[in-house]
């Protein structure tokens, strides 16, 4: 077989010096600390008991001994890299790495899927690398409350039945898979494109009488299937890891939706736009794709806090251009398919 190229090797032909080298070696530190918690994932029960909650993180979830340990190791790997601060999902604001000088800072969801662990399912670490701001304090706040748009690099490290790390530095979307046999990261897909239109949706269906009218009926479009306004059967699919999700899409396409809905806590929906929405954002733009909030795209909101969560509907582009067209404007999407003005497949 033909020998693939490293990641190693895959950033040193984009960048050596300058702010772009100085991602180049934050993106190999993050590698690092993956190779670490990959180790750990696949060790399961024998690495000890990593589903205990042994805490609450900043919004009221259950910290898992997992959780607690992959914030470590990824702080832990970035020691080496030119990063100022570190914004993390089990961390209740950013944290100065005492390097206040350097170029970067990073946002960062060490552990996304963390209710999987017990279930053996796949689960992720996201970040996202942004410019440190020149005239910002060096743990500020401040620096992680740039949009998307100013993201250098961003992706996540997946752990399922292969880790792979799946990476922009704003040319392409690629995937670097671990080889088992010398821990090295090797490039097996260039280019990602997701494909634009799609048959294959993903959300929690259990949160449908939660949801507002433009979710219910896109939902109802799809479920609707051939019989419908829109003409085609779809299939549904939810892991409860939005890495796995993220991925599926990737490499088939689909739309993934997380709205806000109106459970308590629930209106901008579940997932965060800094460590969540945003490096998943960046990547499907490399990719062909698109991500939104129903309303705008995710890569132009300006973060107002860190842990500030985010409607997110992302995947195929014509089809997030549809499920959009269903928010807010009611008289259109019962236009769209007649078929919901009489009943909801979910509705009584
Ligand atoms: P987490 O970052 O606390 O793991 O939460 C994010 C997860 C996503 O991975 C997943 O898509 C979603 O939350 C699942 O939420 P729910 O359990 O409400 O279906
Ligand atoms: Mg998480």
């Amino acid at each position: 077989m033909k020998a693939l190229m490293s990641l190693e090797d895959y950033l040193d032909g984009w960048a050596r010096t300058g702010e772009a080298g100085a991602v180049a070696k934050t993106v190999l530190s993050l590698a690092s600390a993956g190779r670490l918690i990959s180790g750990l994932a696949a060790q399961g029960p024998l690495a000890g008991s990593m589903s205990a909650v042994v805490g609450h993180s900043n919004d009221g979830d259950g910290q898992k001994e997992l959780d607690r340990i992959t914030n470590i190791q990824v702080i832990e790997g970035l020691k080496g890299a030119p990063v100022a601060c570190i914004a993390s999902e089990e961390l209740d604001g950013p944290m100065a790495t005492g390097k206040d000088d350097a170029p970067l800072c990073v946002a960062v969801d060490p552990l996304d899927g963390s209710s999987n662990i017990d279930a053996n399912v796949t689960i992720g670490t996201i970040f996202s690398i942004l410019p440190r701001l020149k005239d910002a304090p060096g743990a500020g706040e401040a620096h992680f409350f740039q949009p998307g748009t100013k993201q250098l690099a961003a992706g996540y490290i997946i752990y399922g039945p292969q880790t792979s790390m799946v990476l922009t530095v704003g040319e392409g979307a690629h995937i670097f898979t671990l080889d088992p046999a010398d821990r090295k990261y090797k490039l097996t897909s260039a280019n990602l494109q997701v494909p634009a239109e799609t048959r294959e949706f993903a959300i929690n269906a259990s949160n449908y009488r939660h949801w507002d009218a433009g979710i219910r009926r896109y939902i109802d479009s799809c479920l609707e299937g051939a019989q419908g306004g829109r003409a085609k059967n779809f299939n549904m699919r939810w892991v409860g890891s939005m890495v796995a999700e993220c991925h599926r899409i990737l490499m088939r396409g689909g739309i993934y939706l997380y709205p806000g809905d109106t459970r308590e806590g629930y209106a901008e929906g579940r997932l965060r736009l800094i460590y969540e929405g945003n490096p998943v954002a960046f990547l499907m733009d490399q990719a062909g794709g698109a991500a939104t909030t129903g309303q705008m795209r995710i890569l132009d909101v300006e973060p107002t806090s860190i842990h500030q969560r985010i409607p997110l509907i992302f995947g195929s582009a014509e089809e997030v251009a549809v499920a959009e067209s269903y928010q807010g404007n009611g008289a259109a999407s019962a236009e769209r398919s007649p078929l919901f003005a009489r009943r909801g497949l979910f509705r009584s």
